[in-house]
C-alpha cells in the first residue's frame, strides 16, 4: 500500500528473477517451510533407472581405493572409517551425477535461497557448488550432530531479510538406497537454522575425539534430533546452519547418499577441488558457473591452465 503522505518508504524488495523460468520455482509454502523448518523434503525426485545408474557408477570405483587415492577426477576422502567412504567431485562420475550440479527439481530453489541476486554477489556467478561427495556407510558408521543457528558462520549461516534469503550453504542430500529405522538417517533438528544457543549435547561430548580416528559418535542421542526417513531418489533440501548428523546404522548392508552443497559464487570449494577440463568443455553454461564460477584474468599470452 502506498503511503499518502510519502514520508514512509516501503524497504519490501521486489522479487528476485527466476534464473531457470523452465526448472520447478519454489512456491509460496515451500519458502513459509524452509524459513521455518530449515529443510525441505523432496520426494521421487530421481526414478529407479536413475538410482541405479548413480549406483553402478559408484561401483566401478574400486573398493580398496586408500583415503586420499584418486578415481580419475574423483577423490576418496581422507577421513576416519567410523564415517563410512567418502569420493568427492562425484559429478565427474558423469551421467546422473553431472545432471544434479543445475537439476530442474532443485536449481531454482538453491538460487532463491542462497540469495545475493541484483547485489554485489551475483558479480561473481549465481551460486557456486563447495563440495559434492557421495557417502557410503556400513554397519556401525555415522557422523556425529553438528551445526545449528548459534554458531553464527558465514559461510553456513541463514538470514533471510526484506523478502529476499541469503543463506551461506544449502546442501541437496540425495538417498541411493532407501532408508529407514536401523539404517543411519541423517538426523535433523528442524528449526536449528534459527536457534541462538548452543544445544546443550554439543558441550557433554568430547567434540574432538568424536570426530577423529578412534572416536566416533553419532546424533541419536540429542533431544530434539529426528530422523529423516528417505526412498532412493529422495532429497534432502537443507541450510547447513540446520543442526544436523546421522543415526548410527544397526542393519546389515549400506546407506548410500550424495551430498551437493552450494553457496554464494565469491566462496572456494570446501577442499579446492577444480573440475577436470573435459567437464568444463561439456557442461552447459549454468552448470559451467556452478562449477567454475570465474575464469582467471591474466595478461595476453599468459598459458592458463586450461
Ligand atoms: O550423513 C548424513 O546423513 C548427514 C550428512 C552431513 O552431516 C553433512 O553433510 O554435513
Amino acid at each position: 500500500m502506498t503511503d499518502p503522505s510519502g514520508r514512509y518508504h516501503h524497504h519490501h524488495i521486489a522479487p528476485p528473477p527466476i534464473d531457470r523460468p523452465d526448472a520447478q520455482v519454489p512456491s509460496a509454502l515451500d519458502e513459509y517451510l524452509f524459513d521455518l523448518n530449515g529443510f525441505l523434503h523432496l520426494k521421487g525426485v530421481l526414478g529407479a533407472d536413475e538410482v541405479a545408474e548413480a549406483n553402478a557408477r559408484i561401483d566401478a570405483i574400486p573398493r580398496d581405493l586408500a583415503r586420499g587415492q584418486w578415481h580419475g577426477w574423483v577423490q576418496r576422502e581422507d577421513h576416519p572409517e567410523h564415517r563410512g567412504t567418502s569420493y568427492q567431485q562425484v559429478y565427474e562420475l558423469g551421467g546422473v551425477f553431472e545432471a544434479m550440479i543445475d537439476h530442474p527439481r532443485y536449481i531454482n530453489y538453491l538460487l532463491r535461497f542462497i540469495g545475493g541476486h541484483e547485489t554485489h554477489d551475483i558479480y561473481h556467478g549465481p551460486a557456486a557448488i563447495d563440495e559434492a561427495f557421495f557417502s557410503v556407510r556400513g554397519p556401525g558408521d555415522a557422523i556425529p550432530i553438528h551445526s545449528g543457528g548459534h554458531e553464527l558462520c558465514s559461510r553456513t549461516g541463514y538470514r533471510y531479510l526484506n523478502g529476499r534469503f541469503l543463506c551461506g550453504e544449502v546442501n541437496v542430500l540425495t538417498a541411493f538406497t532407501d532408508i529407514g529405522p536401523g539404517d543411519g538417517a541423517t538426523m535433523i533438528i528442524p528449526g536449528s537454522h534459527k536457534s541462538n544457543m548452543i544445544h546443550p549435547a554439543f558441550l557433554r561430548r568430547d567434540r574432538v575425539h568424536e570426530w577423529s580416528s578412534g572416536g566416533g559418535g553419532s546424533a541419536e542421542d540429542v533431544e530434539g534430533a529426528i530422523e529423516v526417513h528417505m526412498q532412493a531418489g529422495d532429497m534432502l533440501l537443507f541450510v547447513d546452519a540446520l543442526c544436523h548428523g546421522s543415526a548410527r546404522r544397526s542393519n546389515p548392508g549400506e546407506r548410500r547418499i550424495s551430498v551437493y552443497r552450494y553457496g554464494s559464487a565469491w566462496n572456494r570449494p570446501r577442499f579446492g577441488h577444480q573440475p577436470s577440463p573435459e567437464m568444463l568443455a561439456r557442461a552447459n553454461p549454468l552448470a559451467r558457473r556452478l562449477i567454475h564460477p570465474r575464469d582467471p584474468i591474466r595478461p595476453p599470452g599468459t598459458p592458463a591452465r586450461w
